[in-house]
């Protein structure tokens, strides 16, 4: 029998509550910048869930296969409005809350602890189901709870294919579906010490869920390669075998330019001994350190569980294994390059006598980090970023390949907002998120007038190696092996990157350290390690140092007998000219105020306070970007962080 349609009498008491619901609902919505006049609540007749065939009816197929069926906001207009209204999965599934965007709605479900999520928040309603199984959601809970000690992360039990049906007709996606919730699942079963087994989680996709903050998220993780971002080969590219010493400090760290050596890396035993099964039975026992801009805490995965969460995971940015100890970890793992390093590239041989590695001089307990294992599944990455302390670095694939774009020092990213004095930066918060929006201004930046403020680009392939010059801004996306960009290649990455200070950026790194200290990183976690505040003075102490060594007791007797009764270490001829070169300025513009900065030049706003005014710039920019750019569905969401 339907329902009765006969309206309820309200009480003077009801109606008022009513009223004052409304009142607070437009008022929050004023408050969020969002339109007053608030839907009405379906009615009970509304209410009844349609369903054909056991598969909801009435909204749209799914466009980009979201695992829950979610859809851009915008698709709200080709729904057929004559019944409900269009929003109606939302409306009935929230009542009151639906006065909350999705943003907030996300912030207020992560108070709440898994079980309630899982054991009831999802069985409220459809749009809660949805809402409920937000797979960042579901990892911050894994995180808080485990990130520290560390968490197993369970096998992918189902081949990847495609949405089935199952018999009761509901869809299921098997596919893409992501694991965060099968982690909670499975540790929260291991701390009750519960035999039971949890099943993966199986999605259903919903109709009628139309969110840009869903559906985003999902399409800035599982977008396709558009053939046109791996097409573009800017950076100068040379084979291994033509590149001498003399040549690559003249031509390439004294001026500054990244360099693709092809086949640099390819005698190092790494390259043939390394792949998942390796990795995992050389590290056993030991735990690695994954991260992500929008994680709120890091994990400490073993190689084992990672290499799972590699298959398996679907959030927009993933944790990438950045782990700076691996070589102290397992020493197995330097022996697979490090001597192979000295002899392919003596340019990067600590030994070497142009004063390679010099922060090395410090010990290895008291400098900087310097050194990185990174492993990450196929689009996963690091967003735009100036490596740290002025360092020039090398980078190697060691399985899968990595696509670079570089812009030069100086010269800012599209969607990069840095703070004036680069304590801060604003930008996407994933790196599918900068693809997604930026990329036609980044196309048009190819063509800039003055081509020293071009962007640059490559792919570097396993047995290439990438030497990042200093200060130039790079952004890093790890693409597989194929070009297809299936969803199903999601194999680990694994490269090794080492950052290192030379006679090309000295005196750029010793006024980076008198002057921008509380940019220093890589040191202030390690008590052992050289603090920011004494680090300029420690590393000229150590580049002054005499080596008690035969040279320097002849040097000495050579000095005594010209008359300088003083000895000089091996490096101390170095130091002098970079010093005087650090005073005369900035070697590379990347540390000039961006203030002064004339390519993107953004009228500066007087009064502003500091911090305010990143937010101001990353506004202004914003617009103009977006006024550059074909517009998608995605915003750009930015977010903030500081160095380390
Ligand atoms: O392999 C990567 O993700 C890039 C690493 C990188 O850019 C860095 O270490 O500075």
């Amino acid at each position: 029998m339907p329902p009765s349609k006969k309206r309820q009498r309200l009480s003077q008491r009801q109606i008022r509550v009513r009223d004052l619901e409304r009142d607070a609902a437009r008022r929050s919505l004023n408050a969020n910048g969002m339109n007053g006049s608030l839907p009405p609540l379906p009615s009970s007749e509304e209410d009844d869930v349609q369903i054909e065939n056991g598969v909801e009816s009435g909204g749209i197929g799914t466009l980009f296969g979201h695992p829950y069926g979610a859809l851009p906001y915008g698709n709200i207009h080709l729904v057929d409005s004559s019944k409900n209204h269009p929003d109606y999965v939302r409306h009935s599934g929230l009542g009151n809350l639906r006065v909350l965007n999705d943003e907030q709605l996300l912030e207020i479900l992560s108070f709440v602890d898994g079980p309630s999520l899982a054991g009831g928040i999802v069985n409220c309603s459809r749009f809660l189901y949805v809402a409920g199984h937000h797979e960042e959601l579901w990892r911050d809970l894994v995180l808080r709870l485990w990130g520290e000690i560390g968490f197993d992360v369970p096998d992918k039990t189902h081949a990847d294919g495609e949405a089935e049906k199952q018999s009761d007709g509901v869809q299921v996606n098997h596919n893409n579906s992501g694991c965060w919730k099968d982690i909670y699942a499975l540790n929260h079963c291991k701390s009750k010490k519960s035999s039971h087994h949890p099943e993966k989680h199986k999605p259903v996709s919903i109709q009628g869920i139309y969110s840009d903050t869903f559906f985003r998220s999902w399409l800035c993780r599982s977008f396709a390669y558009h053939p046109s971002w791996l097409s573009t080969h800017t950076v100068q590219t040379i084979d291994h075998s033509k590149l001498t010493t003399k040549v690559f400090l003249e031509q390439f760290e004294e001026t500054n330019t990244p360099l693709l050596i092809k086949g640099a890396s390819s005698s190092w035993p790494a390259l043939k001994k390394w792949n998942a099964q390796y990795l995992i039975e050389t590290t056993r026992g030991k735990s690695f350190r994954a991260t992500s801009g929008a994680a709120p805490l890091p994990a400490q995965f073993t190689m084992d569980n990672y290499s799972k969460y590699c298959k398996s995971a679907t959030e927009e940015a993933p944790l990438y294994l950045f782990d700076r100890t691996f070589a102290a970890k397992c020493p197995q793992l330097l022996d697979d390059f490090d001597g192979a390093l000295k002899e392919s590239c003596p340019f990067w041989s600590c030994d070497a006598e142009h004063g390679h590695d010099l922060f090395g001089l410090l010990g290895e307990e008291r400098r900087p980090d310097h050194q990185w294992l990174i492993i990450g599944p196929k689009r996963s990455g690091s967003c735009f970023h100036i490596d740290p302390n002025c360092t020039h670095a090398w980078n190697a694939p060691i399985i899968g390949r990595k696509r670079w774009i570089f812009y030069p020092p100086g010269v800012t990213p599209p969607g990069v907002h840095p703070s004036p004095d680069g304590d801060d930066v604003c930008m996407p918060i994933s790196l599918g998120e900068w693809f997604l929006t930026f990329w036609d201004a980044h196309v048009e930046r190819r063509s800039h007038p003055d081509v020293r403020k071009r962007p640059l680009e490559c792919t570097a392939c396993p047995g290439d190696v990438l030497f990042v010059p200093h200060g130039w801004w790079h952004l890093v996306l790890n693409i597989g092996d194929s070009d297809s960009g299936s969803f199903n290649d999601k194999g680990m990455s694994v490269a090794l990157t080492r950052n290192y200070v030379s006679a090309s950026n000295l005196s750029d790194v010793l006024r980076f350290l008198d002057t921008r200290k509380n940019q220093i990183s890589g040191c202030r976690d390690r008590h052992e390690a050289v603090q920011p505040d004494e680090l300029a003075s420690e590393f000229r102490k150590a580049l002054s140092h005499v080596e008690h060594c035969q040279q320097a007791a002849d040097e000495e007797k050579k000095d005594c007998d010209s008359g300088h009764a003083r000895l000089k270490g091996r490096w101390t001829e170095l130091l002098e000219m970079a010093e005087a070169e650090a005073k005369k300025g900035w070697g590379c513009a990347a540390w000039t105020d961006i203030a002064q900065e004339s390519f993107c030049s953004i009228p500066e706003k007087k009064n502003v306070e500091h911090k305010s005014s990143i937010l101001e710039r990353a506004k202004l920019q914003q617009t103009m970007d977006s006024n550059n750019t074909s517009a998608t569905s995605s915003s750009c969401e930015v977010f903030t962080f500081s160095f380390l």
